[in-house]
């Protein structure tokens, strides 16, 4: 991998336009391009190669969560696959000074209204998804283990390379932050139903999201979303962030509060 010899510096305005921020209310999701410099890819696919060629820990195997493609246990054929570098932020500086700038920062303050915190507990994570054995994920709600006050989070998606329905890009399902479903319409483990006939009308409005290298995907933490398997030789990653606003924050004793959570700095939207 050679180093990017250019790196244009534009600057980048710290503001989604008004249709942007009507798209994201009422999709629940958004594609911005160009917010990703090659610089900072390059940077954050060294870190990521760096956990992978280690390992350097902490990391997520696809045998922990035995999602469907995944190997059955850790020590069977391909059990030692990873499906996640853990505690991206602490693994580059590349990845905290990218998210705390003014045209990504100002955009989450747009969204979430507010000051915008990051928290540690969710995501910040580089995921992985490997030739082979590199498994589905089922249509599922990010929210559905997390416990803040409010259901009001956004994930940040940073494709490193190319993604699509080939190598297990992600779908979304529009307007589904926006609505709610009954218990039955979901699983025990709260993925949604791909056999329940109130779910079909969703499932038929799914979208594959493709990405190149460059794009930002936002998402709101109630959009359902799912992602295939990984049917090239290639291994696909992408950096994922969560943020809330300030005024929102995790419940006492949860998951969600077990670690440092980052204050970013405010954007100038003036
Ligand atoms: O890349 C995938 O398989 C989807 C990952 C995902 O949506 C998640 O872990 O929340």
């Amino acid at each position: 991998m050679t180093a990017p010899t250019t790196d244009v510096v534009t600057e980048l305005s710290p503001r989604l336009s008004p249709d942007e921020l009507a798209c994201f209310a009422r999709d629940g999701y958004l594609v911005m391009k160009g917010l990703v410099s090659e610089n900072d890819l390059h940077l954050m696919r060294l870190a990521t190669r760096r956990g992978l060629e280690g390992p350097i820990g902490p990391v997520e195997y696809e045998a922990d969560v035995r999602y469907p493609g995944a190997p059955p246990s850790r020590t069977a054929h391909g059990g030692e696959t990873i499906r996640r570098l853990k505690e991206a932020h602490g693994r580059d500086p590349v990845f905290t000074e990218w998210v705390s700038r003014p045209e990504i920062v100002g955009r989450l303050e747009q969204v979430l209204g507010g000051r915008v915190v990051m928290p540690l507990a969710h995501h910040n994570c580089i995921m992985t998804k490997q030739p082979d054995f590199g498994s589905e994920t089922n249509w599922h709600q990010d929210f559905r283990y997390w416990s803040f006050a409010r259901p009001e989070l956004v994930n940040l998606w940073i494709p490193l390379g190319h993604e699509t329905e080939r190598n297990g890009g992600l779908f979304v399902i529009p307007g589904t932050h926006r609505q709610t479903y009954a218990r039955e319409r979901l699983d025990e483990a709260l993925f949604l139903r791909t056999d329940h006939p109130d779910n079909q009308p969703l499932l038929d409005s799914k979208i594959s999201v493709e990405l190149e290298p460059g794009d930002l995907l936002m998402f709101h933490c109630l959009t359902f979303h799912a992602a295939g398997r990984n049917h090239t030789q290639t291994t696909k990653c992408s950096a994922v962030f969560t943020f809330r606003n300030l005024s929102n924050p995790p419940q006492p004793g949860s998951r969600s509060a077990s670690m440092p959570e980052l204050l970013l700095p405010a954007a100038d939207l003036s």
